[in-house]
């Protein structure tokens, strides 16, 4: 595909390529240990048996990693911060050799040109901390912030952009009522009560880390159009929407826990943990927000089957009436539905519950077939999902979203949390066996895109 395509961006209009910490750094003995890697002990939780470690082997290659990224010649690099790595009991102590890796890590994406955009928390909770009772207690909030304000402390300096949470979405209910993810636990109840406190901790934390300096502080969320051409569903489709979206963008916002969602989770949570009080706090103004978007969701009434949607589960939605999720093809390899223009919804959603907020698409991309032969890796799939997302979101700035960037994800084929190894979003290659880098044809093609801009 030509690189310029229909896509002309804006000056200014940030692209990056974007990982996180547990997907791709390894290294377990060098840092605590995290709910992930208790999460892999358990049989049949990840599906291929992988474990944190090596992943991609980020720590020990880290120049390499560092050298591909100016090989791109992104403006920006998405990366998260390991908790356990930074302050491995979760609580007191930092770890020196921790922070000289994130040093190392920013300072060279400094030397070469590269904008560090850093997220706090992309999942990987300190071990000592889950089995403490993890998000789903007030007390986890705190903790994050004061982890929060060590970081900011350090880097704030030398960091561009600065993500509380990414998807709190996934940690509240795929990690406590589905137990799809980390920590596995199938509590309904218990799940809303994280969600609440992940938006506590990141409102903390936002204040701790203006503090000590940090600009542009946000968060990232995984905004997901709820959609149905059958108005039978109209209720169910409110409240995926209310537990997918509208809970989050609501305490962002300073309103509290939505009053519909009150009443139909009132099965499974008196909401006993909710202060009204914490509004102020729930609902700090932010800089920016992020939206990773992959796909909309399409919702229909049972009819006793079941579609394979990784993460699309009712079990994943607290006290969820009858459905069934109903993705319509083309498909990635996570089942879920291709569909950019569906992209513009879910800022719109973002920008009518927070008007005036900056966005950024912090991730987008897609695990599909690649073929590999002597020419390279062909993965067109992928190319054409990326350049037909850009042209969607460019398409929404003209009308007026205030758009101002985009990760594609990602970087580095990685540990794809309970998928393990066996489904691929990268736009390099990792052979997991020997760690080596070949960028795919998709990266190729970015890499040109990049360079096309005037
Ligand atoms: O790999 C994940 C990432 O960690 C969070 N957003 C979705 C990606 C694909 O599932």
């Amino acid at each position: 595909m030509e690189a310029s395509s229909g896509l002309e961006f804006p000056p200014g209009f940030e692209l990056g390529v974007a990982t996180s910490s547990w997907q791709i750094e390894g290294d377990v003995a060098g840092r605590g240990r995290c709910n992930w890697d208790d999460f892999t002990e358990i049989p049949g939780a990840i599906v291929d048996g992988a474990t944190g470690e090596p992943a991609c082997d980020h720590v020990h290659r880290l120049e390499e990693d560092l050298d591909l990224l100016e090989w791109l010649d992104v403006d920006a690099y998405r990366f998260s911060f390991s908790w356990p790595r930074v302050m491995p009991e979760g609580v007191g102590a930092t770890s020196p050799a921790g922070l000289d890796f994130y040093d190392r890590l920013i300072d060279g994406l400094l030397a070469r040109g590269i904008r560090p955009v850093a997220t706090l928390f992309h999942w990987d909770l300190p071990s000592p901390l889950e089995q403490a009772g993890g998000w789903p207690e007030r007390d986890t909030a705190y903790r994050f912030a004061h982890y929060a304000d060590a970081v900011a402390q350090r880097y704030a300096d030398r960091v561009d952009r600065w993500a509380t949470l990414n998807e709190p979405w996934c940690s509240a209910f795929l990690g406590y009522s589905s137990g799809y993810f980390a920590p596995g636990r199938r509590e309904p109840g218990a799940s809303l009560a994280a969600a609440y406190h992940l938006i506590l901790g990141h409102g903390l934390a936002v204040e701790r880390m203006r503090a000590a300096g940090a600009r542009n502080v946000g968060i990232v969320l995984n905004l997901i159009p709820v959609l149905t051409d059958d108005s039978t569903m109209d209720d169910a489709v409110r409240h995926v929407d209310g537990l997918q979206n509208r809970i989050f963008l609501d305490l962002l916002a300073g309103r509290g826990i939505p009053a519909d969602m009150r009443e139909s989770c009132s099965s499974v949570t008196d909401w006993s943990f909710v202060r009204e009080n914490d509004n102020a706090v729930l609902g700090t103004p932010i800089d920016w927000l992020g939206e990773n978007y992959y796909s909309p969701m399409r919702i229909a009434a049972p009819d006793g089957t079941d579609a394979d949607v990784i993460g699309q589960d009712t079990a994943a939605f607290p006290a969820c009436p009858p459905l069934r999720f109903a993705p319509r093809p083309p498909f990635t390899d996570m089942g879920w539905e291709i569909d950019p223009e569906a992209m513009e919804l879910a800022l719109r959603k973002a920008t009518d519950h927070l008007p005036g907020v900056p966005l950024w698409i912090c991730e987008n991309g897609a695990a599909v077939a690649e073929e590999t032969d002597a020419t390279g890796i062909h993965d067109p799939i992928r190319t054409q999902y990326i350049h037909d997302h850009l042209r969607a979101l460019l398409r929404s700035r003209d009308r007026g979203f205030d758009v101002r960037g985009y990760y594609a994800w990602s970087l580095l084929d990685n540990l794809e949390w309970a998928s393990g190894w066996t489904k691929k979003f990268g736009i390099v290659r990792v052979d997991p066996d020997t760690g080596t880098r070949t960028p795919k044809d998709s990266a190729h093609w970015y890499r040109e895109v990049l360079a096309s801009r005037p």
